[in-house]
């Protein structure tokens, strides 16, 4: 069976979760919370070699990377499939994933730090992030309207990675620019208010909050927060 290594706090782990949840395929959740080296878990790094959460443990190893874990999930197990039938129509799925992460999620995550340990970031950080969100954000309308699905008439894996790494955006946002920058894009709050409606979604959070203090504690004992 395959095996999930992480911990359900982190969106990235939730990404192949949700996947694998949707399909319907049997896994074992294995916590491990991040953090390598002498204090904690090194024999991690054989899983993820940067230490990052998730890993996917296959019969034939481990893969880390989201994004990749994805892809072995649609190859290994196509039906039923989280992406559209046609070569352009995937390509436009990949493209609205890897915007959300790259142009929203991963300029949020850079006071994540801040969030967790309730410490003000660095004005210039700030504004960067600010800068880079705001950019993002009005380009997001470009690729989806957000209508019925992130993208088109099924359930993709841009769902998922618009259900999972937005909401980093709008924390963010709400406590240290005083706005949830996403409540700007037409369409995206009743959209995600329907995605939190989801079975799988509610199980997703349901793990969240379950791990939470868990999180917290592991946050404690390694960095003090
Ligand atoms: N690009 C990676 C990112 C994974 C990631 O950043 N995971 C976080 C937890 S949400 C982590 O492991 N952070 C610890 C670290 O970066 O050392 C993926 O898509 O899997």
């Amino acid at each position: 069976m395959l095996k999930l290594h992480g911990f359900a706090s982190s969106n990235y782990y939730n990404v192949p979760k949700l996947a694998l949840l949707e399909k319907g395929i049997e896994f074992e959740e294995v916590l491990s919370y991040t953090g390598v080296g002498p204090k904690y878990n090194p024999e991690y790094l054989d899983k993820s070699p940067l230490g990052k959460v998730p890993a996917l443990e296959t019969p034939e190893g481990f893969i880390s990377e989201s994004r990749a874990i994805l892809e072995y999930i649609e190859r290994a197990y196509p039906e039923p499939s989280l992406l559209p039938a046609t070569p352009f129509d995937i390509a436009k799925v990949q493209e609205l994933s890897q915007f959300i992460e790259l142009y929203l999620e991963l300029v949020a995550r850079r006071l994540i730090p801040n969030l967790l340990g309730r410490t003000q970031p660095d004005p210039a950080v700030l504004k960067e992030v600010e800068t880079g969100l705001d950019k993002a954000v009005a380009a997001l309308p470009k690729l989806s309207n957000f209508e019925q699905f992130a993208y088109g008439d099924q359930f993709t894996t841009a769902d998922i990675a618009a259900i999972l790494n937005l909401p980093i955006v709008r924390s963010v946002g709400k406590v240290f620019l005083g706005r949830d920058p996403l409540s700007e894009v037409p369409g995206l709050d009743a959209y995600h208010a329907r995605m939190e409606e989801r079975p799988h979604v509610k199980m997703i959070r349901a793990g969240e909050a379950a791990d939470r203090p868990g999180f917290m504690a592991h946050l404690k004992a390694m960095y003090g927060m």
